[in-house]
């Protein structure tokens, strides 16, 4: 029974560690992860919203038919109706969807408008190419990074050697070794490209997903509102091992950010370990703490 109730308290304890980390999939999630960006409230905001369009609609189509069914079946209605053409019903069903369609339209550009208007000017500005299969970076910084970022691997040695052993923050297809880390709350432009076929880049906590077209750059951004560690995943299926490249954003402080910007040029691995021991164990501690 104790044995039970310890592992309960663990699961419990790892479960709220694992919240800290709020972005990524959960099973049998039906709808969008938290948004950690205004673009992604709007972009929930107007899922929902629509909802009560497609909802209603769909209901009473479902009526309507089922109505029409029952009412002009053959035994009840043995004569069928010869009519063709009714005025009214041709400009009621013409004119009611325009009208729908122009409340489902007008919200709707102004989500694209938004996607597409950074709230300010970027002050950081980072390259990702998509390649079969992982992910390069470059901070286009004024003393330029750049880094690898692949899948985490499962052997336990190599967990452990890289201190990501906790698969609540480190999870089994989503974690990487190296993480893209971004201040919070500053507008960063993303620019997108792949170096053999097409790829995305998406991360769905963020509201982006952006192809990576071999010869192209695309333009993206996004302002994180929270910090945390946020996954997406490549979406453009893009050859074997496409399930396997997946992206990784940590969110951290101003102060954070610098720091590790100034270790990670000349110690990758070094940087991120400082930094992971500075949030993961400030979201453990936090944890405890409830
Ligand atoms: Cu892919």
């Amino acid at each position: 029974m104790r044995k039970i109730l310890a592992s309960a308290v663990a699961a419990t304890a790892s479960f709220a560690s694992a919240a800290a980390y709020a972005a990524q999939p959960v099973e049998w999630q039906t709808t969008f992860q938290p948004a950690a960006t205004g673009i992604m409230e709007q972009i929930t905001w107007f899922e929902r919203y629509t909802l009560w369009f497609i909802v209603p609609i769909t209901l009473f189509v479902l009526f309507l038919l089922a109505y029409c069914i029952w009412r002009f079946r053959a035994s009840a209605n043995p004569v069928p109706s010869r009519t063709s053409h009714n005025t009214l019903i041709e400009v009621v069903w013409t004119v009611g969807p325009v009208v729908i369609l122009l409340f489902l339209a007008i919200p709707s550009f102004q989500l694209l408008t938004a996607q597409y208007s950074p709230v300010e000017e970027p002050k950081l500005t980072i390259k990702a190419t998509g390649n079969q299969w992982n992910w390069d970076y470059e901070y286009q910084t004024e003393e330029p990074l750049s880094f690898n970022a692949a899948m985490l691997s499962e052997k336990p040695e190599e967990r452990k050697a890289a201190g990501k052993e906790d698969r609540g923050a480190y999870p089994r297809l989503l974690a990487v070794d190296n993480e893209v880390v971004v201040p919070v709350g500053q507008v960063v432009r993303v620019l997108v490209t792949a170096s053999d076929v097409i790829h995305a880049f998406a991360m769905p906590a963020f509201g982006i997903k952006v192809d990576a077209v071999p010869g192209r750059i695309n333009e993206t951004w996004f302002k994180a509102d929270k910090e945390g560690l946020y996954y997406g995943q490549c979406s453009e299926l893009c050859g074997k091992d496409h399930a396997y490249m997946p992206i990784a954003i940590r969110v951290v402080s101003d102060a954070q950010y610098t720091t590790w910007l100034a270790a990670a040029r000349t110690d990758l691995p070094g940087a991120n370990k400082a930094l992971m021991a500075e949030t993961d164990g400030a979201a453990k501690v936090a944890a405890a703490g409830n």
